[in-house]
């Protein structure tokens, strides 16, 4: 199967993440003299305990992948997470793999968790062999450039970020000048969203032999992760991921900036796009999802809003908080900026509570691995903020529970932007909401047990009595943040019997939450 031991050049290892044929590890491959690896390990699948979707996912596509690599005329090293002989964790998978082949070099393309670079950089010694670790140049913008940008400045401002990233690729760019006279349009991407019988139904796909072998895996060996696994549509096939790029694109994508930040009762998807897992993964390309969007917007089938709207989450939001995680590692990890030690509530497991935006949405988690950008920020985020609850324990919960989850973009979605624990990297205040915010952008409150219009007593929604809490115990950590001067200034405003009504009110529900 191998040409003969001495003549083996490079092993290259593939991860779980890097499904692409042009990934940097595979740039001069010499089939004649390369052997590919790829391997399913229990290390990876259970460092957290994934959703069980989130688990098929991986290992389905990795699978697919796998018949790609070996089309594309490699000779690949697969292995199966129940094969017998397996070492059970990238390191012991290579140490197989070096002593089995014997190559003069390994090379991989950089990781996206810290984790599993720590571990590659003992490799070269570990193994006697160079260890070449490659940038991953799926993304647009380098360490190097990030650390360039963050030196810089003062604040790491998305916003500052994001404009640089436009000049730089020249996405929706008419010669300096941002398309449309403005570089961003969010003011028109805050409407609540109406149930829409019309509206077009997100692309499904059958899951075909391999997939439901994977799943039966799944049920087998991780039966009690957390979510369903069935039914499972997502793609799995780079083929799949573009029909439903595609199909975002002309279904959703026109409508896609008006409903951002809109929530809706038995529509978790609405007109997003659910593409991240895909590109995450590598089936999808960050820079082809962005000129399928732009190509839209020139042929006049999208306009400007939902098409800066998008573009801006990926070659903005997407690049910075993989600047920020690179720039910040490890001890970002730790950061804990309001001391907060409460665990999570149970019921993020099961979605069982009287709070029906959590239940919504904790329910939608479960049965999909997914939620909306919105639900992730204002439901649950928002909810662990306000009741304290330590981030680190939050962080765990989102790298396990979402089909996208992957380090280098989870933690600084929740340390950073959904936990204000970084102290205010990338968040210039907390994205902290009372009941009424929710009420505003979804349909959660009129199936609610808790009435979002009283402020305080055991009938209350308790965001708001949460949210005055939160503000109080924080005090000396966030006055001085001037975007926070008037709901501070309204606090002052309030009679110290009002204020202490809010605090016992906070106290019976958080006494009963642990
Ligand atoms: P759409 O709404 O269709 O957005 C388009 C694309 O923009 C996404 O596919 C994604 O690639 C990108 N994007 C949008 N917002 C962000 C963002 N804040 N950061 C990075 N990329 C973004 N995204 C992940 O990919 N993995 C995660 O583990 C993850 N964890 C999150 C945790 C919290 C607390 C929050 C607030 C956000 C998190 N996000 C994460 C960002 C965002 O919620 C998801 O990318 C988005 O919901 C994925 O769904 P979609 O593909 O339908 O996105
Ligand atoms: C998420 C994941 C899982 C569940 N399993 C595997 C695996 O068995 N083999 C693999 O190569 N990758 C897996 N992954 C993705 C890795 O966790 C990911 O590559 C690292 O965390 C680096 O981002
Ligand atoms: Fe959530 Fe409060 Fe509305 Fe209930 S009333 S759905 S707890 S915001």
């Amino acid at each position: 199967m191998y040409p003969p031991l001495t003549q083996i050049r490079n092993l290259i290892l593939l991860l779980g993440d890097q499904l692409s044929l042009p990934m940097s590890s595979l740039s001069g491959a010499d089939p004649e003299r390369d052997v590919v690896m790829m391997c399913e390990v229990m290390e990876e699948a259970t460092y957290v305990s994934h959703h069980r979707m989130k688990l098929a996912f991986v290992f389905s596509a990795m699978r697919h992948f796998a018949e790609e690599v070996k089309l594309a005329g490699f000779r690949l090293r697969y292995t199966r997470l129940e094969d017998e002989e397996n070492a059970g964790s990238f390191s012991g998978e290579v140490a197989l793999a070096v002593e089995a082949l014997k190559p003069e070099r390994l090379i991989v393309t950089e990781p996206g968790e810290w984790r599993v670079l720590s571990a590659m950089r003992s490799w070269s010694d570990r193994f006697g062999i160079p260890v070449e670790v490659r940038p991953d140049w799926r993304f647009l913008c380098s360490h190097r450039d990030f650390r360039a940008w963050a030196a810089k400045r003062q604040g790491l401002l998305m916003e500052h970020f994001y404009r640089d990233m436009r000049r730089r690729t020249g996405y929706l760019m008419d010669g300096p000048e941002p398309a449309g006279g403005r570089w961003n349009f969010d003011a028109a991407n805050r409407k609540p969203a109406k149930p829409d019988l019309l509206r077009p139904r997100h692309l499904q796909f059958e899951p075909d032999a391999v997939t439901a072998e994977v799943i039966a895996m799944v049920e087998r060996r991780f039966p009690d992760n957390i979510g369903r696994v069935r039914p499972f549509f997502y793609a799995v096939r780079r083929e799949d991921a573009l029909k439903a790029l595609a199909h975002f694109v002309k279904e959703f994508l026109p409508r896609f900036g008006e409903t951002q930040d809109a929530m809706l009762s038995g529509d978790p998807f609405l007109n997003h796009s659910l593409l991240s897992m895909y590109i995450n993964i590598g089936l999808l390309d960050p820079r082809e999802v962005c000129e399928a969007a732009e190509t839209a917007f020139r042929a006049g089938r999208v306009p400007v809003n939902a098409a800066e709207g998008f573009i801006r989450q990926i070659i903005g939001w997407r690049e910075y908080m993989r600047g920020v995680y690179w720039l910040k590692m490890p001890d970002y990890a730790e950061s804990n900026h309001f001391g907060n030690t409460r665990p999570l509530p149970g019921f993020f497991w099961t979605g069982e509570t009287d709070m029906n935006c959590l239940s919504t949405v904790i329910g939608e988690t479960l049965d999909h691995a997914y939620a909306h950008h919105i639900q992730r920020l204002m439901i649950t985020g928002n909810f662990a903020l306000l009741a304290g609850i330590d981030p680190a324990d939050v962080h765990r919960w989102y790298l396990e529970v979402y089909a996208d989850a992957y380090e280098w973009v989870e933690m600084p979605n929740v340390i950073g932007m959904s936990q204000f624990a970084d102290g205010g990297v990338v968040a210039t205040k907390p994205y902290a909401a009372s009941g009424n915010y929710i009420n505003r952008m979804s349909d959660y409150c009129s199936g609610c047990r808790y009435s979002v219009t009283k402020k305080t007593g055991p009938d209350s929604c308790p965001f708001n009595s949460l949210y005055w809490d939160f503000l109080d115990r924080n005090r000396e950590k966030l006055r001085a943040n001037h975007r926070l001067a008037q709901p501070y200034a309204t606090w002052g405003r309030m009679s110290e019997e009002q204020r202490q009504t809010y605090r016992e009110t906070a106290a019976n529900f958080l006494a009963r939450l642990t």
